[in-house]
């Protein structure tokens, strides 16, 4: 009786993984054989780090001189604040060291963006109006949403307390304010 009762759900289990598998087969007979991207655009929700305020978007989209980032961030000082692509899209601790350091995996020196030699993820500074509101919008040339030279999904976006001189490792930047991971935006 108990073998009766379990039969179907046997059978099934059996059955799928032979469906799931031709679903994949057909999948790469239409063939793209590249690592193609997904065309789509990106966004790292910004949430301030312990006893920050900082907060906003930063949103990466495929446009001209490759992707464009658009920051908008409320909650700073005002001034001038580093921004940056870090290393690990992890924002598990409160002070937005789990991101760790500068996303740089062709090994440059640390520059500013007027530099086409630096860090993948250096993105220079955006400027916090009296009312600590910053918008700012860089075209990058060095990176790209998920393909093959610096895919930057999945990695995050730290805001600093300072801002970045361009000096070495990493722009004397001071603590990081605000961080979020980058992740596939819904269209
Ligand atoms: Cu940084």
């Amino acid at each position: 009786m108990r073998q009766l009762l379990l039969s179907p759900l046997l059978a099934a289990t059996l059955l799928l993984p032979a469906v799931t598998s031709c679903a994949g087969m057909s999948h790469h007979g239409e063939g793209h054989g590249d690592h193609a991207t997904t065309g789509g655009s990106l966004v790292a929700v910004m949430t301030p780090t312990a006893g920050n305020a900082a907060r906003g978007t930063v949103t990466f989209a495929p446009g001209d001189g490759g992707v464009v980032c658009t920051a908008t961030i409320s909650g700073l000082t005002p001034g001038d604040h580093a921004i940056h692509i870090h290393e690990f899209g992890d924002i598990r601790l409160d002070n937005g060291k789990a991101c760790g350091g500068h996303y740089n995996p062709e090994g440059h020196d640390h520059a500013l963006p007027t530099s086409g030699m630096r860090h993948a993820g250096d993105l220079g500074n955006l400027t916090a109006d009296a009312a600590g509101n910053a918008s700012y919008t860089i075209a990058l040339d060095n990176v790209t949403i998920d393909g093959g030279h610096n895919p930057i999904v999945g990695r995050s976006i730290i805001i600093h307390v300072g801002p970045d001189d361009g000096g070495q490792p990493t722009g004397n930047a001071g603590a990081r304010v605000a961080q979020g991971v980058i992740g596939y935006a819904k269209p």
